[in-house]
């Protein structure tokens, strides 16, 4: 019997109009408790001890060099976000991203070197348009406020960036706009929302001006490669990853120093739905 449907027809018009679309209750509560404990441990700070979320290892943008715990493979293995990532997709047959996670600590004047101004990019180069279609995705840990460093975005622009593009100079960076004219906007969110956002959006994550940190988990799905030499070589590169728990390759995921994954950490749990989205097992 096919699971019910999780978006509804007015998600997909607001995906399809804003180029991005928040779904609450994506993972039960505890799922969520688990990767915030995880954050703190993984970061040696202490939650609730707010003089602790100012030291390395953290990097000021709030990016947490951890990638491969059980608590975040939960997450990617939950039916439900695969379902909802099939949904927007078109397809159930996908693999899953090997993403971190995000602890972002509240602006204080005693650490300005913590006050992260956010950012806003493209992860895919827009010089080459039309972009095919990809989404990403980011899950709230916990409730977050317009003004808590959350994710942000020019909602809409993956409409008009082929009339856009045009206007600007053709020396600019197809993957950080020049905001002039554009109007970035903060999502709120719940927690356990999980926010997904078509790849065109110019997007990123904002100023923390409250006084709790922001919390977040990556999580992004994409149609599993068709079988052939290409499918095998990066199947073999992901399980790789997961195994011996590292980071994906690039230097935007620099990996944690201490190698605290690779030491004290066990290769996490794989469900049936787990295996098929690393690509441990075919989907067909
Ligand atoms: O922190 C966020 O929500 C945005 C993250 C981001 O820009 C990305 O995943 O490319």
């Amino acid at each position: 019997m096919q699971p019910e449907l999780i978006l509804t027809a007015a998600d997909h018009a607001f995906f399809a109009e804003h180029g991005y679309v928040v779904i609450p209750n994506a993972v039960p509560p505890e799922n969520l408790e688990a990767v915030i404990r995880l954050i703190f441990e993984f970061l040696e700070m202490d939650r609730s001890d707010p003089q602790t979320w100012y030291r390395a290892p953290h990097s000021p943008g709030g990016m947490v060099e951890v990638y491969q715990h059980q608590t975040l493979w939960d997450n990617r293995q939950h039916p439900r976000v695969h379902q909802i990532f099939a949904e927007i997709l078109g397809t159930p047959h996908l693999w899953v991203s090997m993403d971190r996670a995000n602890m972002k600590p509240p602006q204080h004047p005693d650490h300005p070197e913590f006050d992260h101004a956010g950012f806003i990019h493209w992860d895919v180069d827009t010089s080459v348009l039309p972009l095919p279609f990809a989404v990403q995705g980011v899950l709230y840990l916990a409730d977050t406020d317009i003004n808590q460093g959350g994710f942000q975005c020019v909602p809409g622009m993956h409409r008009r960036l082929e009339e856009w593009v045009p206007t600007q100079p053709a020396d600019r960076d197809p993957r950080r706009p020049d905001l002039t004219g554009l109007e970035v906007k903060a999502i709120p969110g719940r927690a356990g929302d999980l926010l997904i956002w078509h790849r065109g959006l110019p997007h990123g994550n904002g100023r923390n001006l409250s006084e709790r940190p922001r919390l977040a988990q990556y999580i992004l799905m994409h149609p599993a490669p068709p079988p052939g030499p290409e499918r095998d070589t990066q199947r073999e590169h992901r399980v790789r990853m997961w195994r011996d728990r590292l980071p994906p390759s690039g230097k935007a995921f620099p990996g944690d120093p201490r190698g605290i994954e690779q030491r004290e950490y066990r290769t996490a749990e794989l469900t049936l739905l787990g295996r098929r989205l690393l690509g441990l097992d075919a989907w067909e």
